[in-house]
């Protein structure tokens, strides 16, 4: 494994443990983690591996495979942290003295830019790594919400708890349901072979610069609807239209998204239940157009890419993660792949748009241990 070669160059010695996270797309339920809803991530099939030695003192050493460096950058504390190490160090501040520093090693395949959560990948793969060498007996739940509380109080980013929670607790084959309050979740088989299907995802390559801003402001729009109406989080309201009477503009189409997409994930787990793999693409269509009118999270070419899966036989699509560009998914009947893919990549090219990426989705395994010696 080239993450343990790295790490005995840079070290001098064999890792203790090594761990894979892996990123995740988001079947449906978009916007709704920080609203106390429903999610239905799946892990995707690239993710980081972090190679961990645990340090006697505070230092700690970090090495990427992805950076133009071979040297490892040297922390002495975390305040010198800075861009992609943030993470990193964000878990070990999160874990305050139940650990100390470390010797760390990274290598990641996650495609970037595409919005599959290479930083929630991350953090779980060190914080599984930490937990692992101190034995801190932290479940896969503790981990996912650790790397989010690294994530919003060190990073500085106000996330919810799904994408920690896809790479820490999915299993091959499964979409992962979630109750982002109850934080009980439930494996779902996801098998769209057995049906004729794929899922392709399509990457845009674009990622608008001011998504962080208005992340944080959606979240503070749905915060503030809820406080109007008297309800702990959107999650709550059980009379729509009487919680769309009490309230205007921007607030209004937000709940207007949440309140709806709750249902829609509800819906899509009991098609998935009733064995209706094949019916779930118009709750895929409903969930796009509801983020592009309501939420308005989309991108002409996330719409693009959507309109154009469709066109070229897609049985739904939608844009996942949180959205001002990023990825599309679509469900593909697994003969009309070719067909979708040039349907996009002619409509970008019609455009003037960057050609897109495709990548085929399939539901993978959330995080665990590799062994040190592995090929
Ligand atoms: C981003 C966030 F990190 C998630 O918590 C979630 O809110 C998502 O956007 C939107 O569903 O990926």
């Amino acid at each position: 494994m080239r993450v343990v070669e790295a790490f005995r160059a840079a070290y001098g010695a064999s890792p203790q443990t090594v761990w894979h996270a892996p990123g995740r797309v988001n079947l449906i339920g978009e916007h709704t983690d920080y609203n106390d809803g429903f999610v239905l991530p799946f892990a995707v099939p690239w993710g980081v591996t972090a190679a961990l030695t645990p340090r006697a003192d505070d230092t700690i050493r970090l090495l990427s495979l992805q950076s133009s460096s071979t040297e490892p950058v040297t922390m002495a504390t975390h305040a010198e942290s800075e861009g992609w190490t943030r993470y990193v160090v964000g878990v070990l501040e999160m874990l305050g003295d139940r650990v100390k520093g470390a010797d760390i090693a990274i290598d990641g395949n996650v495609p970037q830019g595409a919005g599959l959560s290479s930083s929630a990948a991350l953090e779980v793969a060190v914080a599984s790594a930490l937990n692992d060498v101190h034995e801190l007996g932290m479940t896969p739940m503790d981990l996912a919400l650790l790397s989010q509380k690294a994530e919003n109080d060190f990073v500085g980013m106000p996330c919810g708890i799904m994408d920690q929670a896809a790479s820490a607790l999915c299993q091959e084959g499964h979409a992962l349901f979630l109750d982002c309050r109850s934080l009980g979740s439930r494996n779902i088989p996801l098998d769209l072979a057995a049906h004729g299907l794929s899922m392709l995802i399509i990457d845009t390559q674009v990622h608008h610069e001011h998504a962080g801003g208005e992340y944080a402001k959606r979240r503070a729009e749905c915060e503030s609807a809820a406080r109007k109406l008297g309800v702990a989080a959107l999650r709550d309201v059980t009379d729509l239209a009487g919680a769309l009477d009490r309230l205007q503009g921007d607030e209004r189409k937000r709940t207007m998204h949440v309140v709806t997409e709750n249902h829609r994930v509800e819906a899509l787990i009991g098609l998935l239940r009733a064995g209706a793999v094949t019916e779930i693409g118009a709750l895929l269509n409903a969930s796009h157009l509801s983020l592009r009118d309501q939420y308005e999270v989309s991108s002409p070419e996330l719409d693009v890419a959507v309109e154009a899966a469709l066109k070229g036989g897609a049985r739904g699509a939608r844009m996942t993660g949180g959205g001002f560009g990023g990825s599309a998914v679509a469900l593909v009947p697994t003969e009309r792949l070719d067909s979708v893919r040039e349907s996009v990549t002619a409509e970008y090219a019609r455009r003037g748009f960057e050609a897109p990426r495709f990548l085929p989705a399939v539901p993978a395994r959330g995080a665990h241990r590799l062994p040190v010696s592995a090929d």
